[in-house]
């Protein structure tokens, strides 16, 4: 049975990947080239620097460190002034009521995000208090597909492994809940989400009965 449950956050409690994708193509497109939708998949779920590598090899550009980390920031500052127009009505769909019903049945929550910027987005739709605990891209060491960041949510809430269900959105981090011996629930499409244990489209029609379903 599960004890416990573990979000991603980026596209699946709030779709700010639509944001990363706009700081990364505007960085792209003022090294000289364009970064398309479907590359911008690759992104997902993976750290700040890691993206800025994928984009950087996608357009064959070559930075020093220093600029790399300049661009980053500079990413990172237009990501969050994008953000700042996000209201509590943008976390998507079913999501709220979902963590509502797991608080009132006294199944605790988890973030589990490669994101920096976890804590303020939450904040920012008003969010923050639905989580026991925040595993998030400050803490961890090692990314998605790396179970570490679910493994630590786990180990916070004190609830085993395989107690424990994941709400994903990416490859990465399906592969991840996967390897920390988890229940990987896909948010999103099937065909894309192929390694998950069930995929949902998103939370509307989805509570705990669901769940224990599967
Ligand atoms: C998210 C996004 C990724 C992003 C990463 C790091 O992960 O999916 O696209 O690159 O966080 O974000 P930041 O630049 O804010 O630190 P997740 O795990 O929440 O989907
Ligand atoms: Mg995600």
């Amino acid at each position: 049975s599960i004890q416990a449950c573990l979000f991603d956050l980026d596209g699946v409690i709030v779709d700010t990947a639509q944001f990363h994708y706009i700081a990364w193509r505007e960085m792209a497109q003022d090294l000289g080239f364009d970064l398309t939708r479907e590359e911008n998949e690759r992104l997902k779920g993976i750290s700040r620097m890691e993206s800025l590598e994928i984009v950087l090899s996608i357009g064959g550009v070559t930075l020093s460190d220093e600029e790399k980390l300049r661009r980053a920031t500079a990413k990172n500052a237009r990501y969050l002034e994008l953000c700042m127009q996000m209201t509590p009505d943008d976390a998507l769909p079913g999501v709220r009521h979902f963590l509502d019903e797991l608080k009132r049945n006294g199944i605790p929550s988890g973030l589990g995000s490669a994101s920096k910027n976890a804590k303020v987005i939450l904040e920012r739709i008003d969010m923050l208090h639905y989580f026991d605990t925040i595993v998030d891209g400050n803490r961890i060491t090692k990314g998605k597909p790396d179970p570490q960041v679910f493994l630590m949510g786990a180990a916070d809430l004190n609830v085993s492994p395989v107690h424990c269900a994941v709400f994903e959105d990416a490859v990465a981090g399906i592969e991840s809940a996967k390897a920390a011996g988890m229940l990987a629930v896909g948010v999103g499409e099937a065909s894309v989400l192929t390694e998950a244990d069930m995929v949902i489209a998103g939370f509307e029609n989805f509570g705990l009965p669901q769940l224990e379903n599967i």
